[in-house]
C-alpha cells in the first residue's frame, strides 16, 4: 500500500475515551496508536491530507445513558477523555473534524454535514483510507457514506478496533459487500 497527493487518510476518534481507562474503552485501542503513526508518516511523505475526527458531545447528550441513549457518557467536549490519545502525533497540517456536538443529535459519520465530502472533492481526493475507532461504529458509518459519496474506500484492518467482536465481523461483511476495501495489512507486523 503507498499513499498519493489524491488520497486522504482519515483517522476516527482515536480519543482518550475510547482507550484503556476511559469512558468507554475499546478491547486493544491503545494498541493501534503506533500502527496509526506509521500510516500518518507515510500519508505526510507522500503528500496525502491526514484528517482527524473527534467525538465531541456536550453534557448531556443525546446518545448517553441518562437520556435514554445507547452509551455511558464520554467524549464530553473539552474534558480529559475527549483528548486525543497522546501518542498520537498529528502533522500540524492535518484537518480536525470535529462532530456529535449538537445536543440533540448524533453524528457517527465524520461526513454526516461536516463538510468534509466537499473539502476533498475540491481538492482532487480519489481515495480515502480509514482508521481509529470503533470499527462497528464511526469507521463503519464514514465507511459507508466514503462510498456513497463516490470514494474509492479502504479500511486499515490492523489500526482500527471494534466496540463489540461480533459487531465487527458483521461490519467487515456489511463493508466488503458494499464495495469497500478492507485492507488486512502485513501478517508480518507485530503492531498489528
Ligand atoms: C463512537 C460510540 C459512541 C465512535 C462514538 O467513535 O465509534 N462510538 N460515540
Ligand atoms: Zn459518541
Amino acid at each position: 500500500m503507498s499513499f498519493g497527493q489524491d488520497d486522504a487518510l482519515i483517522v476516527l476518534d482515536l480519543q482518550r475515551d475510547f482507550c484503556a481507562g476511559g469512558a468507554l474503552a475499546i478491547a486493544g485501542a491503545d494498541k493501534i496508536a503506533p500502527k496509526i503513526n506509521q500510516l500518518i508518516d507515510e500519508a505526510t511523505a507522500a503528500g496525502a491530507m491526514v484528517v482527524a475526527s473527534r467525538d465531541w458531545h456536550p453534557k448531556g447528550h443525546v446518545s448517553f445513558a441518562a437520556r435514554g441513549g445507547p452509551w455511558p457518557e464520554h467524549c464530553v467536549a473539552g474534558s480529559e477523555g475527549a483528548k486525543f490519545h497522546a501518542q498520537l502525533c498529528l502533522p500540524d497540517n492535518a484537518l480536525i473534524v470535529t462532530k456529535g456536538a449538537d445536543l440533540d443529535k448524533d453524528q457517527y459519520s465524520v461526513f454526516d454535514e461536516t463538510g468534509l465530502v466537499e473539502q476533498l472533492h475540491g481538492r482532487g481526493t480519489r481515495r480515502v483510507f480509514l482508521c481509529g475507532l470503533a470499527l462497528d461504529v464511526c469507521v463503519r458509518a464514514s465507511a459507508l457514506q466514503a462510498v456513497q459519496a463516490g470514494f474509492e474506500t479502504h479500511v486499515m484492518l490492523s489500526a482500527t478496533r471494534p466496540i463489540t467482536q461480533a459487531g465487527g465481523e458483521a461490519t467487515i461483511r456489511e463493508m466488503t459487500n458494499a464495495g469497500i476495501v478492507v485492507e488486512h495489512g502485513d501478517p508480518d507486523d507485530t503492531t498489528a
